[in-house]
């Protein structure tokens, strides 16, 4: 591992706090929705992040508000360290018009284009080739943007991620590819899709930078994130950076998860971002354990107004199921 783990908090007390602040957000969301989904208020697909927060809290801190985000279907975690209100994620969720996208996108499509967030993408792989469009676009007017694009291991097997980082190395563009290995594709160990695992050697046959990091070490990756955007930032090419993490639920909602041993989740789970981290900073004396407790209650709190505004928010009326539906005639 290229990082190793940062023993101190370099930003500082308040730094760490909203680290922590922003992981437990995500982490209390998710269960949330968990529950909510058992209960039929939220349908279709549902991908958790749970286990994988560090990776987009760590990295999202390291960029600026000008940079542009796009993520994967496992994304509500990316749209709301980016600032996506949760309660207008919550009721996207449930389908709402008050949703972030009008209720018609749903979990895998959170979009804020305010906040220069270009989605969630239902199609692995989907993501990589719009971000090398943003930077081109930057590129090509002067900016001085990083089009982040986050993905999954899975996405390497892709022609999209060839292509992507072909014209992205070919171009020099504005660029940070953050891939959160989380070692599974669905069901399919990488190691069995894959003949070779070293993914940042991938950006090797396209003459790109990379580095790797500590995807469960939020200050690891909040490291290399901010070391990598500077390079890209300063013109000088795309940059892949692996982060290693692991996912502690199910792939989604339909996955008896026969394909992994239960011993490895739980040596997994020994190393949660949310236990890990509180946890140095307890002993470092750096925040004791009624000050996470008080972060936790907020979390919590944040939950629970985004669930009532769900649960009161409009469904889109019937008359305009047909807005936004273009036809070559121009009418349904
Ligand atoms: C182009 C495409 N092929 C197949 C699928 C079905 N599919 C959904 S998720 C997934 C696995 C992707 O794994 P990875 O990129 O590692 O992301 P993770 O779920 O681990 O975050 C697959 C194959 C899809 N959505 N899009
Ligand atoms: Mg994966």
């Amino acid at each position: 591992m290229e990082n190793k783990a940062h023993d101190t908090a370099p930003g500082g007390r308040d730094f760490a706090r909203r680290l922590i602040a922003d992981m437990l957000r995500i982490r209390r969301m998710e269960e949330k929705c968990a529950e909510l989904y058992g209960a039929g208020k939220i349908r279709g697909f549902l991908h958790l992040y749970i286990g994988e927060e560090a990776c987009a809290v760590g990295a999202l801190h390291a960029l600026k508000e000008e940079d542009n985000i796009v993520a994967t279907y496992r994304e509500h975690g990316h749209a709301l360290v980016r600032g996506v209100p949760m309660a207008s994620i919550m009721a996207e969720m449930y389908g709402k018009a008050s949703g972030c996208c009008r209720g018609r996108g749903g979990s895998m499509h959170l979009f804020d284009a305010a906040r220069r967030f270009y989605g969630g993408n239902a199609i692995v792989g989907g993501g990589l080739p719009l971000a090398v469009g943003l930077a081109l676009a930057d590129k090509m007017q002067g900016r001085s943007r990083v089009s982040a694009c986050f993905f999954g291991d899975g996405a390497v097997a892709e022609g999209a991620f060839h292509e992507a980082m072909n014209l992205a190395a070919l171009w020099q563009l504005p660029v940070l590819f953050l891939c959160e290995n989380n070692f599974y594709g669905m069901g399919t160990a990488l190691a069995r899709a894959e003949a070779q695992t070293d993914l940042t050697a991938k950006a090797a046959s396209y003459r790109m930078a990379a580095a790797k990091a500590d995807g469960m070490d939020v200050l690891a990756v909040h490291a290399a994130t901010e070391r990598a955007a500077a390079r890209v930032r300063a013109g000088k090419g795309p940059l892949f950076l692996e982060l290693q993490t692991y996912r502690f639920r199910a792939h989604s909602m339909f996955d008896p998860e026969l394909y992994r041993d239960q011993a490895e989740v739980e040596e997994w789970k020994e190393r949660d971002p949310l236990h890990v981290f509180p946890a140095r900073l307890q002993a470092q004396g750096v925040l004791d354990e009624d000050e996470i407790a008080a972060l936790d209650a907020v979390a919590e709190a944040e939950v629970a107004a985004a669930v009532e505004f769900a649960e009161a928010a409009p469904w889109e009326p019937v008359a305009d199921l047909f807005k936004d539906v273009h036809t070559p005639e121009g009418e349904p």
